[in-house]
């Protein structure tokens, strides 16, 4: 029996899905021992592609290395892995990292994996499930240091069978709210109860569109709808306003805030709110994140409505 460290790797199509076909496949050919958490982690090398979940999977296994090499081959078949580009974007990659502390270098399998060493995307999880393998000159925990500028970020602790999201929400939703009540405060210091009929009815009227916007998106997302930007799992929302808007929940909000400002003649008010659609644009890329995790239709979505918002501004 050997304890072999394979890496897993997806960034095209059902992300999550690819990687738990392959950790299905990967138990055929051995007992599995231990599992990363998941990483979403920046391309390296290759064309420009789509960002990777990586995770890495310990396996205590009867079989020779080749043998477990050409297991793992058949696998990335059945995943759909289709080979175009060296390094390109791939359904589903499965690599051998280390097989036990054996040295091995034959025409078509190389061991420990001649690029671990230099990237975090193995080295992270790597250190996780065998934090004393041997890469390279050093063991996987020693050579992080050395990757540390690489972006990973570790976005589930459980994801085998079920899908736990490793970050909190509340941090933003504090942050939300803080915001809020500063717009309120000011709002209420600063306002002018007659800042003259033009301003009354612009800011009315961007106002109501941005409460019609809100109403809509609320209507349109249903049980889905959350202030956490961690999505639930239920269905993914791509009607009503989200048909021209990806965010339109917080596009309605800052319409509103706006608008509502600019009609009780507070400028000041309406600066806070542009700091919100700040904020909003930061909260929706993160949220987005895990949109993508959750749904591999998210992708193509995203490619539809270029809007996050703004209506088709990217
Ligand atoms: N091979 C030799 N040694 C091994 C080994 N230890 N494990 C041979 C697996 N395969 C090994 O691999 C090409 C040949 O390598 C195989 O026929 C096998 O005999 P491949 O899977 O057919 O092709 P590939 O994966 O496109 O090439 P390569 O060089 O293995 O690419 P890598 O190194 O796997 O890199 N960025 C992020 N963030 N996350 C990723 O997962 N992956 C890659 C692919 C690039 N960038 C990435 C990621
Ligand atoms: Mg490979």
């Amino acid at each position: 029996m050997t304890l072999a460290a394979v890496a897993l790797g997806s960034n095209l199509g059902d992300r999550l899905g690819n990687l738990r076909a392959g950790l299905a496949g990967l138990r055929q050919l051995g007992e599995v021992v231990g599992i990363s958490s998941l990483y979403e982690t920046a391309p390296v090398g290759g064309p420009d592609q789509g960002p990777y979940l990586n995770a890495v999977v310990t396996l205590r296994t009867d079989l020779g290395p080749s043998e477990l090499l050409s297991g793992m081959q058949q696998i990335e078949l059945e995943a759909g892995r289709e080979r175009l580009v060296r390094w390109g974007p791939r359904t589903l990659d499965l690599d051998l990292i280390t097989f036990g502390d054996e040295v091995i270098n034959t025409g078509n399998l190389i061991v420990p994996h001649p690029r671990a060493p230099e990237r975090r995307f193995v080295l992270e999880p790597l250190a996780e499930v065998l934090p004393e393998a041997r890469v390279d000159s050093g063991t996987a925990n020693g050579l992080l240091a050395g990757v540390r500028r690489q972006r990973v970020v570790r976005v589930a602790d459980v994801w085998a069978a079920d899908l736990a999201f490793a970050a909190s929400g509340r941090p933003w939703i504090v942050g939300q709210m803080l915001l809020g009540v500063v717009w309120a405060v000011v709002l209420v210091t600063t306002g002018d109860l007659d800042p003259g009929w033009l301003a009354r009815v612009i800011g009315l009227l961007l106002a109501a569109g941005g409460f019609g916007v809100l109403a809509g998106a609320i209507r349109a997302l249903g049980s889905a709808m959350t202030v956490d930007p961690i999505p639930r799992q239920a269905s993914m929302a791509t009607g009503g306003p989200f048909r021209f808007l990806r965010h339109p929940t917080y596009a309605g909000v800052v319409a509103l805030l706006l608008g509502l400002s600019i009609a009780f003649g507070s400028w000041e008010a309406a600066v806070v709110a542009v700091g919100f659609a700040l904020f909003f644009d930061l909260k929706a890329r993160t949220e987005e994140r895990y949109l993508r995790i959750l749904y591999p239709e998210y992708a193509d979505y995203a490619g539809r409505v270029r809007g996050r918002l703004i209506p088709g501004l990217p």
